[in-house]
């Protein structure tokens, strides 16, 4: 990746972030331009392969099994139902899927064969095929490489000061090893966060450095906002401003000029204008179909208007980078190896966390 700048500091992002708006986003477009057609947009949709049951205590995630969010969880889905989900994905323009599974990590076995079947399924389509799997070690991640995986979706979602109090199941540095083990392999990096959890603008900021100073720095950049679900314990949190959108958005593009930024959880909130902002902004990206993993998200239709409107085109499968190969699993010399990785149990715990489970119970 050229013309790419490893050595972002707080302050020279932070100044960045600060800039009135219209010079932040004349910046961010005029960069945007350079390596990017800013008629194109890039369309992915979600498929939720696992819901619900998770063991891990998210701060902001419905689907966490210890918050009452009356969410209804399913066991993993059948290859055939989402070749299903996936084929009506593509015949609404979507170059690509994301499989999203609500576990903290991925275990050997019978389920995680079943995912790799599902990514040689749908390689298969023609779609680009990322998954978001939790934890994965390099073993799995060359596993999922190796049935043609595209994209591996992990997080890092905060700074790393700010993730101890959303997050005490796992610490910062296991999203940082799994990233770490995607990068041994051809698969390619999605990795951004969520805004509006509470956080400080230099919290923000620091998520930032983190990103741009991987090396290479992800090829995408998800920006959720934060979406408030009952039940978990940021559902109090006031929802954010549309100009920390704008401003999150155009300072990623800044900074990783070559990116694909999703303007990705908490659409449902922002106007056709508010969107467009965004796309000036140099976000590229957007999650289709009317439902994220849990949660609703704006109707194709909608979508599709507002891509009318503003003369958008949907982006072309692999235009960034080729198809990948797909190994059958009879003809693969990789297997599980038992492996037993030692992801974190941090030691700390959240109140606000504890307390949204015992209210509830
Ligand atoms: N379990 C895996 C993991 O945590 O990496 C994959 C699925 S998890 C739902 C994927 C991402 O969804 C999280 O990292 C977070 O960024 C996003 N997410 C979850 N709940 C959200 C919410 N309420 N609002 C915005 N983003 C959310
Ligand atoms: C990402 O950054 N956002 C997507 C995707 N990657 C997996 C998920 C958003 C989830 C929003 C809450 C829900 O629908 O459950
Ligand atoms: Fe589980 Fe992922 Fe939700 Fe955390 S974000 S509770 S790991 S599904």
């Amino acid at each position: 990746m050229s013309n790419t700048r490893k050595d972002w500091t707080t302050n020279e992002i932070r100044a960045i972030y600060d800039k009135p708006i219209m010079d932040l986003v004349f910046q961010a477009a005029s960069t945007h331009r350079l390596h990017h057609d800013p008629n194109v947009v890039q369309v992915s949709t979600l498929i939720s392969i696992k819901t619900g049951g998770c063991p891990e205590d998210c701060g902001y995630c419905p689907q966490a099994a210890r918050y009452h969010t009356g969410l209804e969880g399913n066991d993993l889905m059948s290859v055939q139902t989402v070749k299903a989900q996936a084929l009506r994905a593509k015949a609404s323009g979507s170059s690509r899927v994301c499989m999203g599974a609500a576990w903290r990590n991925v275990k050997d076995g019978q389920e995680f064969d079943q995912v790799l079947e599902m990514v040689r399924t749908l390689n298969k389509l023609k779609m680009e095929v990322c998954c978001t799997l939790g934890m994965i070690t390099e073993n799995q991640a060359k596993r999922l490489a190796e049935a043609g995986l595209y994209a591996y979706n992990h997080n890092l979602d905060t700074s790393e000061d700010y993730y101890k109090d959303v997050i005490s199941t796992r610490a910062y540095q296991d999203r940082l090893d799994t990233i770490d083990n995607v990068r041994k392999t051809n698969v390619t990096v999605c990795s951004g966060g969520i805004i509006g959890m509470g956080e400080s603008i230099d919290d923000r900021i620091n998520m930032l450095v983190a990103l741009s100073s991987l090396e290479p720095y992800p090829e995408s950049v998800p920006i959720n906002a934060l979406v408030a679900v009952e039940g978990t314990p940021l559902a109090e949190q006031e929802p954010i401003a549309i100009w920390d959108m704008v401003r999150m958005v155009a300072t990623t593009r800044i900074i990783m000029p070559t990116t694909q930024v999703r303007l990705s959880a908490g659409r449902t909130e922002m106007s056709p204008e508010g969107q467009a902002f965004c796309f000036m902004s140099g976000a590229n990206s957007i999650f289709a179909g009317d439902k994220l993993l849990t949660t609703p998200n704006p109707d194709i239709n909608s979508d599709m208007d507002l891509f009318k409107s503003l003369g958008l085109k949907a982006q072309a499968p692999f235009v960034k980078k080729s198809q990948p190969e797909t190994v059958e699993a009879d003809s693969s010399k990789l297997e599980a190896i038992g492996e037993k990785p030692k992801w974190t149990r941090p030691e700390h715990t959240i109140e606000r966390n504890e307390l949204s489970r015992t209210v509830k119970e």
